[in-house]
């Protein structure tokens, strides 16, 4: 197992999903697990302890509200942990951002953008790292990378027989 998804909650799921099948696609292989940094703070730690047991390299951390788990989760690694706010209702996520994002000097977060985005690049993140010491992994970036940008050469040459 190489990367290790913590989610605050199981309603974190939908924030993720389309991360999960980015981590598959490049054939990362991943755990995933619910615990919450205040609800069940030994089980936290216990994760990340056993995580770092089964070899796992990155963690990415989703969380809403005051989200303090991937700092929490930080804080007990030393491998890179990346977060993910989750959009909620009350803030639109800008409360998690900014609670992820804004982590005191020592211990770093990785923080992605809110919501689905942010799952999504959390995964091409992990990837990233994961293709530092893995040149498999990095020529599927690059092939990423080369779809996407025949994709908006092809939305242009869409767009203009619109016209
Ligand atoms: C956070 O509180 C979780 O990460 C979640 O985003 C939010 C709400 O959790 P639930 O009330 O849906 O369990 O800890």
């Amino acid at each position: 197992m190489k990367v290790m998804v913590l989610l605050g909650s199981e309603s974190d799921f939908g924030t993720i999903e389309a991360g999960l099948g980015v981590l598959k696609d490049f054939g990362v292989p991943f755990g995933i697990e619910v615990t919450s940094a205040h609800r069940s703070p030994e089980r936290t730690l216990a994760l990340v302890r056993t995580s770092e047991a089964a070899g796992v390299e990155v963690f990415i951390a989703v969380a809403g509200k005051a989200a303090h788990l991937a700092g929490v989760v930080a804080a007990h690694t030393v491998r890179p942990v990346i977060g993910v706010p989750v959009e909620s209702e009350a803030l639109a996520g800008l409360d998690a951002l900014l609670s992820t994002a804004q982590m005191p000097k020592g211990i770093p977060v990785a923080t992605m953008a809110i919501g689905k985005p942010g799952g999504t690049n959390a995964a091409l993140f992990a990837v990233e790292v994961l293709a530092l010491k893995d040149d498999g992994l990095r020529k599927k970036l690059d092939a990423h990378r080369a779809k996407m940008a025949a994709q908006v050469e092809a939305a242009s040459v869409t767009l203009k027989e619109k016209l």
